[in-house]
C-alpha cells in the first residue's frame, strides 16, 4: 500500500481529474467510464452562468440541478450565512430547544403556503401551518412515510401502510425515497421497492395516449388508474397518493390539465392522505410559491428542498397540513422521528434571505407572467424543428422529444429514434461544446432556468438549444439515419 500523498497546493484540471477518479465516487456515475474521460471540473458562476476550470463558459439551464433559483453570486446569501455561523453555527432542536432563524422560517413558510379547502365535497380545509425539518428531499420522503404511518395508526386504521406512486417519479434516493421513486434502475440496484409501496403509470400523453385520444380525456384516464389501484389494494389499506406536480427528472412530464382535479376526486372519495412532492415545483419554479397552488389541488403534506436555500446549502422538509399536523399533536405524544440537522441554524438563516430575494425580486410573479408565458412561446417555435416532436413548457421547466419523424410512426404520429442510438446523449454533447447545460432523459430534453433569466437570456437559450438541435439532425444525417433534405 502506498502512503497517501497530500495534494500540491494548486491543481490544474488534469491534477483535479486524476485525484477526482481516484477517490470521489459520484451520484448515479458509471466511474470505470467517468475515470477514462475525466470529471468536468466546475469552478466559478455568476447569475445564470458557471465557468469549468478550463475556463468554458457554460449557460446553465438547470440551475445546478433544479436548485439555483435566485441564479448564482447572490452576495446576501454568503452574508446570511456568514452572520449566522459567527453567531450560532449550530444547535440541534431535539431536547427542548430552537433557534431563532429556525422559528422565524417555519413561520415564514407557513405564511407561503396557502390554505387549502374546502373541497367540492364539503371536507373542510386547513392551513399548512406546521413544517417539519430535514437536510434533502429524499429524507423529507422519508419523514413522510414515517408521518403517514404515524397519523393512520392514531386513526386508529393501522392496516392503511399502503402509499402509491408514479412509475418514471423521482422522490430522492435513500430507500424509502427510491421506493417512492418509480426509477425501475434503482430499484433493480436495491431489492427495492420496500414492502407497501407500489405504483401507477405516469400522465405522459405524448407516449401514453390513445390513437386520437384527446389531453382532457387521456388525463381523466390517467388519474382513473390511481382509482383502479385503489380498488386492486383494497380502499382500506390504502394510506397515501404521492406524486411531483410536474414530474422532474422523470424528464418534465406536464400533466393535463384534466390530470389533477381527477385525482383530487379520488383521494378525497377514499379519504387517502395526498403528498405533493414539490421539491422542483415549488419556490417559483412554476409561478407560485407552492405548486399545488398552480394546479388547485389539495395536499396533506407539501415536500420542499433544493430552492428554498436556492442550493446555497442544504435544506429540506415537509409542510404538514392540518389534517396531519392536528393529529400528530393532539393524539401523538412523541413522535420517534428527526434529523441532527432539523432546523439547522445557517441552512435556515440563508433560506429566509433566499425567500427575501425572491419577494423582493418577484420571481414567482415573474415566472407566471413574464419570463414562463415568454419560454412558452418560444418554445413553441422550436416545435417546427424537424427532430422536434414535442415541446412543451409549465413555468421555468420545459422538455421537448427528440423524433426521427413528425408522423412517420403508427396512426401517423411521431416516429421515435431506436433508444440504442442514445440520440439524447448526442444531442448533451453537443450542449456542453456549445456552452450549453441541458438534461437528456431518453429523448427528452430538458431545462429549468434560473428564475432570475431575463427575456434576452432565454433568446440567448433558444438560440443555443435551435444550434445544438442543428448540429445533432446533421450527425443524424451523416450517420445515414435520416435521409438528406431533398
Ligand atoms: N423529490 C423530487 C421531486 C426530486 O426532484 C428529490 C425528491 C430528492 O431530493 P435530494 O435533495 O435528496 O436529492 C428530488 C431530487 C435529475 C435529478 O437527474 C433530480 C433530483 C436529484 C438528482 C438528480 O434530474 N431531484
Amino acid at each position: 500500500m502506498t502512503a497517501p500523498i497530500a495534494p500540491p497546493q494548486s491543481l490544474d484540471t488534469r491534477a483535479l481529474q486524476a485525484l477526482d477518479s481516484a477517490h470521489f465516487l459520484h451520484p448515479f456515475t458509471d466511474h470505470a467510464d467517468l475515470a477514462t474521460r475525466g470529471a468536468r471540473v466546475i469552478d466559478r458562476a455568476e447569475g445564470v452562468y458557471v465557468w469549468d476550470t478550463d475556463g468554458h463558459r457554460l449557460f446553465d439551464a438547470m440551475s445546478g440541478l433544479w436548485c439555483v433559483n435566485a441564479g448564482y453570486g447572490r452576495r446576501e446569501l454568503a452574508d446570511a450565512a456568514h452572520a449566522q455561523m459567527m453567531k450560532l453555527p449550530f444547535y440541534n432542536s431535539f431536547f427542548q430547544t430552537t433557534n431563532e432563524p429556525a422559528v422565524r422560517l417555519a413561520a415564514r413558510l407557513a405564511s407561503l403556503a396557502p390554505a387549502v379547502g374546502p373541497g367540492a365535497d364539503g371536507r373542510p380545509g386547513w392551513a399548512f401551518e406546521h413544517v417539519f425539518y430535514s437536510s434533502s428531499g429524499s429524507e423529507s420522503n422519508d419523514s413522510n412515510v414515517r408521518m403517514v404511518r404515524r397519523y393512520w395508526d392514531l386513526q386508529g386504521q393501522p392496516q392503511r401502510k399502503v402509499i402509491i406512486s408514479r412509475h418514471n417519479a423521482y422522490h430522492g434516493s435513500t430507500m424509502a425515497g427510491a421506493s417512492l421513486g418509480g426509477m425501475s434502475g434503482m430499484h433493480a440496484q436495491g431489492d427495492l421497492p420496500l414492502p407497501n409501496i407500489t405504483h401507477i403509470d405516469q400522465p405522459y400523453f405524448f407516449e401514453n395516449a390513445l390513437p386520437g385520444e384527446s389531453e382532457a380525456d387521456f388525463g381523466v384516464r390517467a388519474a382513473r388508474w390511481l382509482e383502479e389501484k385503489i380498488l386492486e389494494v383494497g380502499p382500506d389499506k390504502v394510506a397515501a397518493f404521492i406524486a411531483e406536480p410536474v414530474q422532474g427528472a422523470g424528464g418534465v412530464i406536464i400533466p393535463p390539465a384534466t390530470y389533477w382535479p381527477e385525482i383530487q376526486r379520488i383521494v378525497d372519495r377514499y379519504g387517502i392522505l395526498l403528498v405533493s412532492d414539490e421539491v422542483i415545483c415549488a419556490f417559483g419554479r412554476l409561478g407560485h410559491w407552492f405548486a399545488y397552488e398552480k394546479f388547485g389541488y389539495r395536499p396533506d403534506l407539501v415536500t420542499f428542498a433544493k430552492a428554498v436555500t436556492s442550493g446555497y446549502i442544504p435544506l429540506g422538509g415537509v409542510m404538514v397540513g392540518g389534517r396531519v399536523a392536528r393529529t400528530l399533536i393532539e393524539q401523538g405524544g412523541e413522535f420517534n422521528h428527526g434529523y441532527t440537522y432539523s432546523g439547522h441554524p445557517v441552512a435556515c438563516a440563508v433560506a429566509l434571505a433566499n425567500l427575501d430575494l425572491m419577494a423582493r425580486e418577484n420571481l414567482p410573479g415573474r415566472v407566471k407572467d413574464d419570463t414562463g408565458p415568454y419560454l412558452a412561446q418560444a418554445y413553441a417555435q422550436l416545435a417546427d424543428h424537424p427532430l422536434v416532436g414535442a415541446a412543451e413548457t409549465c413555468g421555468l421547466v420545459a422538455g421537448l422529444v427528440l423524433v426521427k419523424s413528425k408522423n412517420g410512426g403508427p396512426d401517423g404520429r411521431p416516429q421515435r429514434f431506436d433508444p440504442s442510438l442514445a440520440v439524447g446523449m448526442r444531442c448533451r454533447a453537443h450542449c456542453f461544446a456549445n456552452g450549453l447545460i441541458m438534461r437528456a432523459v431518453g429523448d427528452r430534453m430538458i431545462v429549468a432556468p434560473p428564475l432570475i433569466v431575463t427575456r434576452a437570456d432565454i433568446d440567448t437559450l433558444v438560440a443555443l438549444i435551435r444550434k445544438v438541435l442543428d448540429l445533432t439532425l446533421a450527425d443524424l444525417k451523416a450517420m445515414g439515419l435520416l435521409e438528406a433534405p431533398a
